[in-house]
């Protein structure tokens, strides 16, 4: 009796404490993942990542590694397009894009390779036998600590599974524990998609998977895995069989992960697979769970407690979450907000770390062997979007992975530019993967996109504004430099306007309506906007090292030359060169308004009729698309500086997948939902919540630029990082105002920000400011004078009042600022 007393108490304890906990930043349930991968909660480390079910009897730790790809080194360029480029052009300039479209399709698009493919190594099955009947059951992912928790009771036992991706040891690390001793026992197994994966378990207590990934069109698959799975347990006995291992009567058991390929970098694959997860394995295997645990926190909340983040009170952090998101848009929850907003940060650090391979379409999570859009990069737009948090939402360390690819890109991209090109530098199309392939895929219609590399390598000209570090951008220039000059060769001259344009050219994925369904055509104004970002930070880049007079004239006197921004006849900014906009056009990608977000070529305060017509294209596509597109549109309206319809953006992102609608949407593990799940909306929108509050172009750092309605009564954000080494220590508001304001100025210079309200700044150097802003990092280069047709709709813009200031700063000083 005086046993079952104990064992209720204890039982009541340990669930009271998880519920009691203040559940803020956790997600959480009351029922298993069952057989639904997108309800399963992910876990990761950079380089392993891992999707844990929360199963009674069949629970499923699904297992990958980054560097588990299909193929090996290859490339896929049609060097056939160089000898058809004249052709091409001549029919894109003669209004023939269908069939210039026919002609791209056999000499630009690969006949090799449309890309390799990021596949899963294997799942972790532990199978519990008798526990069919369970109570009180509860799992969650404690955002806040980088660790999920399952813990249920059979009878009188409660049962307590804890996973984590360690930061610090590199293994998955579990552990299973029961409250009464021995009342552990379980079987273990892998399983895998792989074709060619092998267990063993020759190691007493550990079960071993090996395999190589597949081959996939025509490029041999080379990469070798070797992943085990050691047990070590505390009372009662562990065996095995030939596939499994068998635990019997235990109270605890602790099961370190390690995983390794032969993968060293896109050009070679000769490392010695099982000697890495040998390695891994026997560094980590020593520890007990509590310090492995510990090690992985610290080296987590260095990088996660650098924001914090408060949008408002709510009161539904004791609802779980998959109804917690049912209900987001009919109740007011800014938690749930802010807790969506962490989520993303918690992603980005469980899926990128440095040395190791950028998130990719699904982070580092796939269950598929053959993942829609093969789970690899778009550099149309994706890519790029998964690493616009890093700088801003302070994770600027993990931005590294994908600055290293476009550095990468820069090597494997020259061959691509000049055999298919005839062009200097290098360039990229619209997909890459773990082989930094560069050529053309899928079709001429998505795939004869040629910037994939001019877009993404401003990821690097934009760590150097957040960083000023100056030997950065000195190793980074050779690749900034490499973009432009292939621009240098490949712009031509339109032949009817005069303007230096690319041909062949699209607006990603989009066709209009006059061109026979046909995508290509010649100067396009997101092309125009990329190229005029490329040449415009390689002259700064190129003026602040010193480095390469010549070519920054040139690149100043070609910069002149590209076409100027044009208002169409609704009023809209033109998405092609001419005005054959579909005012009735829903297509999720809005590619033009790249000038907008991320770029800053169109601004409020600095452009206004460009402001209005990006604003006007925004309307005319509507709200309601991809995840991915619904992240991009929070980023734009928080450019626009609204805040209501940027909120209505993130309910219709923080909307269950399915229902009656088409597109976008909600996973209830949060993952986002293009869908299939594709983790770019999740990252888009942390940045666009971020947007809302603090923005560092236009000149200046403007806080609460796009506060809703709905966050305005109270709020703080702590840690935000804004362009020219300001960081933002504490920003607090109420009702909208800005009450206290805390930056660090890690650069020194002018300090300028715009604020909605007035702000006491008797004790500082400060003044009210006017003019351009002297801080070289806000630079603003004045982009040509827009064409607005005749038949625009005239338009009055009416910006919100703000207050504008000038505060000299010095290196490593803090300033602190009221309200006035
Ligand atoms: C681009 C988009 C699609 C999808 C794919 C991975 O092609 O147009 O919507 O996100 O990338």
């Amino acid at each position: 009796m005086k046993k079952i007393v104990t064992l209720l108490l204890f039982t009541n304890v340990v669930l009271s404490s998880l519920a009691q906990q203040k559940p803020k930043l956790k997600i959480w349930y009351n029922s298993p993942a069952g057989q639904t991968w997108e309800n399963a909660l992910p876990v990761g480390n950079g380089r392993l990542g891992a999707m844990v079910y929360g199963n009674v009897v069949n629970e499923i730790i699904q297992l990958n590694e980054h560097s588990l790809w299909s193929g090996s080194p290859n490339r896929n360029d049609n060097p056939l397009a160089l000898d058809s480029l004249p052709r091409i052009r001549a029919l894109i300039f003669d209004g023939k894009q269908k069939q210039a479209e026919l002609l791209a399709n056999k000499v630009i698009i690969s006949k090799k390779s449309q890309g390799q493919i990021f596949q899963p190594v294997a799942d972790l099955h532990l199978d519990f036998a008798g526990h069919e009947t369970y109570t009180n059951f509860y799992r969650e992912l404690d955002i806040s600590n980088a660790v999920s928790t399952t813990t249920y009771q059979v009878k009188d036992v409660v049962y307590t599974r804890r996973v984590l991706a360690s930061l610090a040891d590199g293994v998955i690390a579990v552990e299973l524990r029961s409250s009464e001793p021995g009342a552990l026992s379980f079987t273990a197994s892998l399983s895998s998609l792989q074709p060619s994966a092998k267990m063993n378990t020759q190691v007493p207590g550990q079960i071993e998977i090996t395999g190589t990934a597949t081959s996939h069109e025509g490029v041999p698959g080379l990469v070798r895995f070797d992943g085990i799975a050691a047990f070590k347990h505390i009372g009662g006995k562990i065996s095995s069989t030939g596939r499994t291992i068998v635990v019997e009567n235990a109270n605890a058991v602790t099961i370190y992960l390690a995983i390794a390929t032969n993968f060293i970098n896109y050009k070679d694959i000769s490392w010695d697979e099982k000697l890495k997860a040998r390695e891994m394995l026997n560094r980590a295997l020593p520890k007990k769970f509590e310090a492995v645990l510990k090690a992985h926190q610290l080296q987590y909340h260095k990088y996660f407690d650098r924001v914090d983040l408060s949008l408002g009170k709510s009161d539904f952090e004791h609802i779980p979450t998959d109804i917690r998101l049912k209900n987001f848009n009919s109740v007011n929850d800014p938690q749930f907000a802010a807790l969506y907003f962490q989520y993303g940060r918690y992603l980005l650090i469980s899926s990128s770390q440095p040395g190791g391979q950028p998130a990719n379409l699904q982070g580092i999570w796939n269950n598929k062997l053959y993942p829609p859009w093969d789970s690899k990069y778009t550099i149309n737009i994706n890519a790029e979007m998964n690493y616009w948090p890093a700088e801003k939402t302070n994770l600027a360390e993990l931005h590294e992975p994908f600055l290293k690819m476009v550095q990468e890109l820069g090597e494997t991209g020259k061959q691509t530019a000049h055999d298919m090109y005839g062009a200097r530098g290098w360039m990229a199309h619209h997909n890459t993967d773990i082989w930094r392939t560069t050529g053309a895929v899928d079709g001429a219609f998505w795939g004869a996109w040629t910037h994939g590399g001019g877009w993404a390598s401003q990821h690097l000209w934009e760590h150097y504004l957040y960083s000023g570090d100056q030997s950065f951008l000195k190793s980074a220039y050779p690749t900034l430099k490499g973009a432009a000059m292939f621009y240098v060769d490949f712009l031509v001259k339109d032949p009817k306007r005069g303007f230096l344009v690319i041909n062949p050219d699209m607006s990603p994925e989009n066709a209009p309506p006059a061109h026979q369904g046909s995508s290509l055509d010649a100067g396009t104004t997101m092309s125009n906007q990329i190229v005029y970002d490329v040449f415009s930070s390689v002259i700064r880049a190129g003026e602040i090292l010193g480095e390469d007079k010549a070519l920054v004239d040139t690149l100043k006197k070609m910069r002149s030359q590209l076409p100027p921004m044009q208002v169409g006849q609704y009023g809209q900014l033109q998405e092609w060169i001419d005005d054959i906009d579909d005012p009735n056009d829903h297509h999720r990608h809005v590619s033009h308004l790249y000038g907008l977000f991320p770029s800053a070529q169109i601004s409020p305060y600095l452009t206004p009729d460009l402001y209005a017509a990006a604003r006007k294209t925004l309307l005319q596509r509507g709200d309601v698309s991809t995840g991915w597109s619904m992240g991009w549109k929070v980023n734009w309206w928080a450019r626009l500086l609204d805040g209501n319809h940027a909120y209505q953006l993130i309910q219709s992102q923080l909307t269950p997948v399915g229902g009656n609608r088409a597109s976008g949407g909600t996973y209830n593990n949060l993952f986002d939902a293009h869908p299939p799940f594709q983790i770019d909306g999740n990252f888009g929108c942390t940045s666009g919540i971020a947007e809302m509050l603090m923005q560092s172009d236009n000149g200046a750092i403007q806080l609460l630029p796009a506060l809703p309605d709905v966050w305005k009564p109270s709020g703080h954000v702590n840690g935000l990082r804004a362009k020219g080494g300001f960081e933002i220590v504490e920003l607090e508001w109420v009702n909208g105002m800005v009450t206290k304001l805390v930056i660090k100025s890690h650069l020194g210079g002018n300090l300028r920000i715009r604020v909605p309200n007035e702000l006491n700044l008797s004790k500082l150097k400060a003044k009210k400011a006017t003019g351009d802003n002297e801080n070289p990092f806000f630079f603003v280069n004045k982009t040509p004078k827009p064409v607005i047709s005749k038949l625009a709709p005239a338009v009055t813009i009416d910006l919100p009042e703000t207050q504008l200031y000038d505060i000299k700063t010095a290196i490593g000083k803090t300033y602190t600022i009221y309200k006035k």
